[in-house]
């Protein structure tokens, strides 16, 4: 499995009822209108015609299930995504997702699996965003999409179009600094690798990602979703995100993953999520959609000779 020149096809997600905090829904547009596919146009890329994508308004009377807030929109938000990230990876076409917040994983992930399903995935992110309905403290589903993808979630009728599964040896993630103690049972429990901060500062970030590699791809045969939540970086980096935690990924280390998996051509999907354009100054905003541009190029081929 080779992606030559693959054609990128955006699919703006503007979304955030899977956490509190209204305006990652205004993520997709900032980040189209400060240049991005015209930027992928440049990197000798074609990009598929940007929709305008509905169907993610916020449904009536969706009281909570258990723990869990807002559940039937976001169900309905990321079956969306799932269709349509679908319909693109089928297509042969390379998805780029533009969050929204990071429950939309729960869809972008589904789509990859069912065009690619020895897919692995890379997770990279301040959050393990593996809660499940038992154990996440807070009810909101962006701590929890890779628990449903993973299905460790439980039956919960209202995410029934969830139908592949993504087993744990497959996932591996970068960039981890906070994680809740449930979280941390999980991630004991199924065995799943994860490369935190420290793991960044001891042994850097080549070989780091060079591990994951390994880890979840060993053969180099598989294909590789990247899902980048911009608040993996450093807050000092990327201030307008919702969930910052300091002491992340650096400028270089975060275009660092992304150059690298670029590199193996076996990169099927991008997600950039969680950039939310109404937290901090003007300044912040700027630089944080700048940065995520920046992330999205690296992985799409933009070198630095
Ligand atoms: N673990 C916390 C929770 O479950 O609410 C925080 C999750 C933040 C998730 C952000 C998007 O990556
Ligand atoms: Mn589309
Ligand atoms: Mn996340
Ligand atoms: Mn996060």
């Amino acid at each position: 499995f080779k992606f030559v020149k693959p054609q990128v096809a955006f699919v703006n997600a503007p979304f955030s009822h899977g956490q509190p905090k209204r305006g990652t829904e205004t993520g997709p547009v900032q980040l189209i209108k400060h240049g991005l596919a015209q930027q992928v146009e440049t990197l000798g890329l074609s990009v598929d015609a940007i929709e305008d994508h509905s169907g993610f308004s916020v449904l009536e009377n969706d009281t909570d299930i258990g723990k869990l807030k807002y559940p039937r929109t976001v169900s309905a938000a990321t079956e969306k995504v799932y269709q349509e990230v679908k319909k693109h990876a089928q297509a042969g076409k390379l998805p780029v997702t533009l969050g929204g917040d990071h429950s939309l994983a729960m869809g972008t992930i589904s789509g990859s699996l069912s065009a690619h399903p020895e897919l692995c995935v890379v997770w990279v992110d301040a959050h393990a965003d593996l809660n499940t309905p038992e154990t996440t403290e807070t009810g909101n589903l962006h701590g929890c999409p890779l628990s449903f993808l993973l299905g460790i979630a439980g039956d919960i009728p209202e995410f029934s179009w969830i139908k592949s599964q993504l087993h744990p040896s497959r996932l591996v993630y970068i960039g981890l600094r906070d994680v809740d103690d449930g979280e941390k049972r999980l991630l004991k429990e199924h065995n799943i690798t994860a490369y935190s901060m420290h793991h960044v500062d001891k042994w850097g970030i080549g070989r780091v990602v060079e591990m994951a590699l390994n880890d979840v791809n060993p053969d180099g045969t598989r294909p590789v979703h990247l899902s980048f939540d911009v608040d993996a970086m450093d807050p000092s980096v990327a201030p307008s995100t919702g969930t910052p935690v300091r002491g992340g990924l650096t400028f270089r280390e975060g275009h660092y993953i992304c150059e690298a998996l670029h590199q193996t051509g076996l990169l099927v999907a991008v997600d950039l999520m969680e950039v939310n354009p109404t937290l901090e100054d003007e300044r912040a905003v700027k630089q944080t959609v700048s940065v995520g541009c920046s992330l999205v190029r690296s992985a799409l081929g933009e070198t630095l000779l």
